[in-house]
């Protein structure tokens, strides 16, 4: 079977896996969707393909760094006769790389694509074969580099968003699969039809009430010679939509969301920090221009928000007077 595992909390993963798809379709194979996220841990490979043997796996906008690596290569190892294509944008370390290659995994990893979707639109597609397919890579690389320009894009992005709300307590995240479907099969006509732009107009109302409770959580701090804000902001919103929120509205060099479930989400606007580093400090990882990380707490409310920023404002200390110093060099192996 062709089992494709994306990353599903962002419009990037969700038009991978649906360009993924796509591909299948056209080529009549049997396949099998899985969307995972940092916390599923090795779940990435879920429990239910170890009773499977002959898959041939694709994982793709998911990094190679990872907080429980040990048991996810475990995982691997105790699949059946199965190959695995890691396609995949985010840096990884050398030690990863050649542990995966060592156990047969094909890493295709390329930190410089803008999108894991331009990867697999190399790939699998020939530039203006396919418009529903161009489209999909489009909004893939505006929505990964925050350069959203078109309005078919911000809506996906934001009905990405609600969905990734909806399914937060089911594994199966059965509307981000569904949503991978209809992009999959889409045709021509516009990507979403009335019934999704109703349910945009809900959320749009539930984001607005979120965003007044986002910006009553707003806590200056002066880590290192960088004006950092921390916000907590309620699960209705995305980590990148909150923060993106923050931007807008005020100056910050380094904003810093802690959404209620307790997943962490850095950005910046000043590129002379690195994020994906700042993150490792809390057992993260990504992007130099966006990061991302877990508490260990699955609830914060206000309370609980106030000791992490203080607990996290110390423990960012020492790597961001280095940064500020060194620039971009600094990593946790300095500190
Ligand atoms: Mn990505």
């Amino acid at each position: 079977m062709d089992i494709i595992i994306s990353h599903k909390a962002d419009l990037d993963g969700i038009a991978s896996a649906a360009l993924l798809a796509r591909h299948e379709i056209r080529e009549n194979l049997p396949f099998l969707i899985f969307l995972k996220d940092y916390e599923d841990e090795e779940n990435l490979i879920d429990s239910s393909l170890l009773n499977i043997s002959d898959n041939r796996i694709t994982i793709v906008d998911v990094s190679g760094e990872q907080r429980k690596f040990g048991k996810i290569l475990e995982r691997i190892r105790a699949l059946k006769h199965s190959t695995i294509n890691w396609i995949d944008h985010h840096p990884i370390s050398e030690a990863n790389r050649r542990t995966l290659t060592s156990i047969n995994v094909k890493m295709d990893v390329d930190p410089a694509a803008p999108a894991a979707a331009s990867m697999v639109y190399d790939r699998f597609y020939k530039r203006g074969e396919d418009p529903v397919a161009d489209r999909l890579l489009n909004y893939a690389i505006q929505a990964d580099t925050w350069k959203l320009t078109d309005d078919e894009a911000k809506r996906l992005v934001e009905l990405v968003a609600y969905y990734n709300y909806l399914d937060r307590a089911s594994p199966i995240r059965p509307h981000l699969i569904g949503l991978v479907y209809y992009l999959a099969s889409a045709g021509t006509e516009q990507f979403m039809g009335e019934e999704y732009i109703v349910q945009l107009n809900l959320y749009q109302k539930m984001q607005a009430s979120a965003i007044s409770a986002l910006k009553k959580s707003v806590r200056r701090r002066k880590i290192g010679g960088y004006n950092i804000i921390f916000a907590l902001s309620p699960d209705q919103l995305s980590g990148t939509i909150a923060a993106d929120t923050i931007i807008r509205c005020y100056r910050a060099d380094i904003v810093i969301v802690i959404k209620e479930s307790g997943a962490i989400s850095f950005r910046r606007t000043r590129d002379d920090v690195d994020l994906a580093s700042l993150a490792s400090l809390f057992g993260g990882g990504g992007h130099d221009y966006a990061a991302g990380a877990k508490m260990d707490y699955n609830s914060v409310d206000l309370e609980k928000y106030e000791m992490i920023l203080e607990q996290m404002s110390v423990a960012m200390k020492k790597m961001l007077t280095l940064q500020s110093k060194k620039g971009f060099k600094a990593t946790s192996a300095d500190i």
